[in-house]
């Protein structure tokens, strides 16, 4: 029997409403689309840290090409994926560094933080050390990039509700000791949230962008702290709602 889930290859369309504002984002990935992209694009480094095995690559996997490999395949060093969708009137690129889960590997790679945008922390819900260790995770993050980078935790396997051995108030309680963006459950595995992560992210970016414009270029240095998280609440893909409905994942 194969390891790799296929998943569904359709492109995802998915819109939102945030108070006032609307978003309608489509994946805009496959090589026609790249193909037609005459627009500029906005280009943002994301990252995603935390330790081995908690899914760092199937998470990525899963958004960039629909597919999750059962099969452990550790990170060597880091690997970059790309990521384009069109938000609104805007075509935004994702460059997403996928870094292996070792420490000490970024201790001599300090520079792989140059230029993040957003920074993704994650831990693997059924795995308490990877959960505790994340305050490591957090401090390197710190030391070693801007202040104004956008970041965000992400707990990741929910689907795995019985070998849960962290609590989903703890990572929204560390998301809030630490000032984060947001925090969100996932699971690779099923597919459960790792668009409407992205989607977030793709917001805060669009939204920061915009801000940019309407200070023409004068203060590029925007204080993320002082800007609050979007919740993606009012979500209107009818059948992503109705999956959830349907599982048992507490996610
Ligand atoms: N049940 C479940 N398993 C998952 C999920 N995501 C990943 N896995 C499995 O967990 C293992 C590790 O996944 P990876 O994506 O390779 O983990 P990683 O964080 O990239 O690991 P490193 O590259 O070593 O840092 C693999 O066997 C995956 O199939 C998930 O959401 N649910
Ligand atoms: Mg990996």
């Amino acid at each position: 029997m194969s390891n790799i889930d296929n998943g569904n290859m359709e492109k995802s369309t998915n819109e939102y409403s945030i108070d006032s504002n609307k978003y309608k984002i489509i994946e805009y990935n496959n090589d026609d689309d790249i193909e037609n992209v005459k627009e500029d694009e906005l280009i943002y480094k994301v990252i995603l840290i935390g330790d081995p095995n908690v899914g760092k690559t199937s998470i990525i996997q899963k958004l960039v090409t629909k597919y999750f490999n059962q099969k452990y395949n550790s990170t060597i060093g880091f690997d970059i994926f790309f990521y384009r969708v069109k938000i609104n009137d805007k075509i935004i690129k994702l460059n997403i560094w996928d870094t292996c889960g070792i420490q000490d590997f970024f201790s001599c790679t300090k520079n792989i933080f140059t230029d993040v945008a957003l920074a993704i922390v994650s831990y693997s819900i059924d795995n308490r050390d990877s959960f505790e260790n994340l305050e490591g995770w957090i401090n390197k993050l710190k030391q070693n990039s801007s202040p104004n980078v956008l970041k965000f935790i992400v707990g990741n396997k929910c689907d795995l509700e019985d070998k849960r051995q962290v609590q989903k108030e703890e990572g929204e309680k560390l998301k809030n000791d630490n000032n984060y963006n947001f925090f969100i459950e996932t699971s690779a595995k099923d597919d459960k949230f790792v668009t409407e992560l992205f989607d977030n992210a793709i917001v805060q970016l669009f939204e920061l962008n915009k801000l940019m414009e309407e200070k023409d270029g004068d203060e590029l240095k925007i204080d993320f702290k002082r800007r609050k998280s979007f919740v993606i609440n009012d979500k209107i893909n009818k059948n992503e709602k109705e999956n959830n409905n349907n599982n048992n994942c507490n996610c």
